[in-house]
């Protein structure tokens, strides 16, 4: 009598093992295995420089959430039917590429916790392009303790007639800052659904550069209007 009351204990104990084991395994799965997330933050500021050439994103990697991905493209066989702007230097490019039914979608393309300098810039290329202008979005984000800064917003650049590769810089840390810090940069973008919607972004460059305050008129409008949110 206890025998058969016990079997459905036994039952759930295998059931349950059985589901640990499956998720375990997917777990593995689900792991890429990148030798940059294993370097000290120190040792991968000086990895994020990126100019794709090579037809990797790494150390930057994606993180979108849905149908929508960050794909190294080449400008000789775009994926979306149309090229971009001649690029200006090579001939690779990070881009926003959607599946065959162009679902529109959020794009997240991060770095691993690095140690940012002070006086630290970040520069690089984009190109941006939709039906409506203001559709599509592409922002840089910097993380540290929790919180999330806007440091780039660049969806104005999002019109009809945009064909030109843009190149856009901004200090990392604020002008405050006077100890290296880790952080982490994020590029959210938003691209839409329409034939015409692109976002691409090209030559990632992050270096020192100890005599930079507020520079070029272009930068002041995006820092100062940065936006302080939590991360969810
Ligand atoms: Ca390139």
């Amino acid at each position: 009598m206890i025998k058969y009351l016990l079997l459905p204990f036994f039952l759930l104990i295998a059931f349950c093992s059985a589901g640990r084991v499956q998720l375990s395994k997917q777990d593995v799965r689900g792991q890429v295995f990148r030798p940059f997330m294993l370097v000290d933050p120190l040792t991968a500021r000086s990895l994020l420089d990126n100019d794709f050439e090579s037809g990797t994103e790494d150390p930057w990697y994606d993180s979108s959430p849905n149908t929508v991905h960050w794909v190294v493209e080449d400008y000789s066989a775009p994926a979306a039917n149309y090229p971009p702007p001649t690029p200006l230097n090579g001939t690779k490019y990070l881009r926003a590429t959607r599946n065959e039914e162009l679902s529109p979608g959020l794009l997240i393309l991060r770095t691993v916790v690095f140690t940012a300098l002070p006086g630290d810039v970040i520069s690089f290329g984009f190109w941006i392009r939709s039906k409506y202008t203001g559709g599509n979005t592409l922002d840089l984000v910097v993380f540290m303790d929790g919180v999330e800064t806007t440091l780039l917003a660049l969806s104005s650049y999002s019109t009809s007639v945009n064909f030109e590769w843009r190149r856009m810089s901004t200090p990392i840390l604020g002008e405050s800052f006077t100890q290296p810090t880790d952080v982490t940069l994020i590029f959210y973008a938003y691209c839409g659904g329409d034939v015409n919607d692109a976002i691409a972004i090209d030559d990632i460059v992050v270096e020192s550069n100890p005599g930079f305050k507020s520079s070029s008129s272009e930068n002041k409008p995006a820092v100062k209007g940065a936006k302080m949110h939590q991360q969810v």
